[in-house]
């Protein structure tokens, strides 16, 4: 028994000793404050860095229509307009890419758009992700993910499925014909390019 008791008393001074450790005086409350804030700033800072690299096309002018082979430069960043496959296997090079700010991506401010072309986004490749939002008002889309090509009548039909070795997430709903959602690609990307009939793009979000 008298161990035990001895055993007991050094664990309370022990938890004594860990809880005035704890308790910081008023100098230690500065430092942790000083810490704490710079912590706050350095998130603070992280998070505009990484939100400010999306895509959202808000230094375009509506009314600009581009053809392919042209590069539209938006955020420091080159799109290139390339040509379009249909739904039957057929390449065109007759397409347009324009601007707009009809926002059925359901984004913000202006939306990229595709009328039968593809752009690949010129990004510090390799990426780790990218997302964006889209609103498909009709026609089959396309879209490559490290050569990868696929062609498909809406996004949703590759939901959860691979794509140059980087998965496909699609959080999508339907509204007579239109389809409107979001694209998750997560994984290494070295090459992303996507496009439609009628489609409507923002918010493309590269994380590096
Ligand atoms: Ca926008
Ligand atoms: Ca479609």
């Amino acid at each position: 028994m008298d161990t035990i008791i001895v055993q007991n008393s050094h664990i309370e001074n022990h938890i004594k000793n860990q809880i005035s450790e704890c308790v910081p005086n008023k100098k230690q409350e500065r430092k942790i404050a000083m810490r704490s804030l710079i912590v706050l700033l350095t998130v603070v800072a992280l998070l505009s860095l990484s939100s400010g690299c999306c895509l959202k096309f808000s230094d375009l002018t509506p009314g600009t229509t581009y053809n392919v082979g042209d590069t539209i430069t938006t955020s420091r960043t080159n799109i290139v307009v390339e040509r379009f496959q249909w739904s039957g296997g057929a390449w065109t090079s007759n397409g347009r890419a324009g601007v707009d700010n009809r926002q059925y991506a359901q984004g913000t401010g202006n939306d990229l758009t595709t009328d039968n072309t593809n752009l690949n986004f010129q990004f510090d490749y390799p990426i780790d992700s990218v997302s964006f939002r889209f609103g498909d008002l009709g026609g089959n889309i396309n879209i490559r993910v490290n050569g990868n090509h696929k062609n498909e009548q809406n996004f949703i039909n590759l939901n959860g499925s691979l794509i140059g070795g980087v998965q496909m997430t699609v959080d999508a709903f339907q509204q007579g014909n239109n389809w409107y959602g979001k694209v998750v690609l997560d994984g290494t990307i070295n090459d992303f390019a996507v496009g439609g009939q009628e489609l409507w793009l923002d918010d493309i979000c590269p994380d590096p």
